[in-house]
């Protein structure tokens, strides 16, 4: 079941203190879904932060695109996502970048690579069933 990207706009965008959280579920035979930090408008929208949980290969990756090309990949440890398991994650932001949360635990730490002032959106898709984005 893969779930169209689900785009929510950052009217007034992203600043240190910002929490987002993103609860969804993970369908039995996911492979792959991910939450993207867009950048300014339109198609080729450049990725402050790609949040990429890989059921198929055990791992998580974070990773940015700009002007159409992946930079360098992180991965955090382990895989904090089970197939047919309800999950909740916050993206919390900070002065040095994307704190993210699985659970109740800590994760992964993305330092910024793009300026967090050009945050315009955030895109969820991909293998999950999507129940709520909100931004605090
Ligand atoms: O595979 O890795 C992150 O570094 C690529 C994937 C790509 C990202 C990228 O194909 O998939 O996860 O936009 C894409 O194609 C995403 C969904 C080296």
């Amino acid at each position: 079941m893969t779930t169209p990207p689900h785009k929510t706009l950052l009217s007034e965008g992203i600043r240190p203190g910002t929490v987002l959280r993103i609860r969804g579920h993970v369908p039995d035979k996911a492979g792959r879904f991910h939450v993207n930090l867009l950048c300014n408008e339109g198609q080729n929208a450049d990725t402050a932060l790609h949040f990429n949980p890989r059921l198929d290969t055990n791992e998580v990756v974070f990773n940015s695109l700009e002007r159409g090309a992946w930079g360098r990949e992180e991965r955090g440890g382990g895989l904090p996502f089970q197939r047919g398991q309800p999950f909740e994650v916050l993206i919390i932001v900070t002065d040095d970048g994307y704190k993210t949360v699985v659970g109740d635990a800590e994760y992964h730490h993305f330092r910024h690579r793009l300026p967090l002032t050009s945050v315009r959106a955030v895109e969820v898709g991909g293998d999950l069933q999507l129940d709520s984005v909100r931004i605090f």
